[in-house]
């Protein structure tokens, strides 16, 4: 007997499609991830209603050797000057690893190890990125245009935001004279 896939992924746009019951789409506004911005004043209700990104995931069972699978949808803007952004996480396993590949959009992909020390790389179509495992990673829309990233990572992994929200990254990315300028943090 064959089978038809879970699932079909279109390379060009991101998009995952199955059943509704086994893929998992979330979305984050201004006003969910507001905390995560260097510099919160004046904002009015149409920035804060803005989408700063979505993601799809294909369902899959949290257990050790397993592997998630979706993409990221990262939106374009600055909040006074800052681009948008991810909130960024370790694994919560933390050993675990994963790869990104832009299919769209320009940005860069900021990581950072546990003693701080942060590189970044810059994100562009077909660029493939392994992030290892215990470095947090974020991304950041430096364009005009939706930044579209697939993801592949263990399924067990977890996420630890916790860290990041207390934290933060060690670096911060803003448009300075319309140009990427990273502005280091304590
Ligand atoms: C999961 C992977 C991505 C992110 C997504 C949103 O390990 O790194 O799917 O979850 O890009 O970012 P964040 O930091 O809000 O989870
Ligand atoms: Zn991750």
């Amino acid at each position: 007997m064959i089978n038809l896939s879970r699932a079909t992924y279109d390379i060009q746009s991101g998009t995952l499609t199955g059943k509704d019951s086994e893929i998992v789409r979330a979305q984050r506004t201004i006003s969910n991830t507001l905390g995560m911005y260097a510099n919160r004043e004046g904002l009015d209700q149409a920035t804060l209603d803005r989408l700063n990104y979505r993601v799809e995931v294909l369902k899959v069972d949290e257990v050790e050797g397993g592997l998630q699978f979706g993409t990221s949808y990262l939106y374009p803007g600055t909040i006074n000057g800052e681009y948008f952004m991810t909130k960024g996480h370790y694994h919560a396993i933390t050993n675990r690893s994963e790869f990104y590949l832009c299919l769209k959009g320009e940005g860069l992909l900021v990581l950072m190890d546990r003693d701080r020390r942060w590189w970044t790389e810059k994100v562009m179509p077909n660029s493939l990125h392994y992030i290892p495992g215990d470095v947090a990673h974020r991304l950041i829309n430096t364009s005009d245009e939706i930044l579209t990233v697939l993801a592949c990572w263990n399924s067990d992994a977890g996420h630890d935001y916790a860290s990041i929200e207390e934290e933060g990254f060690s670096v911060r990315y803003f448009k300075i004279d319309g140009k990427p300028t990273p502005v280091e943090q304590g």
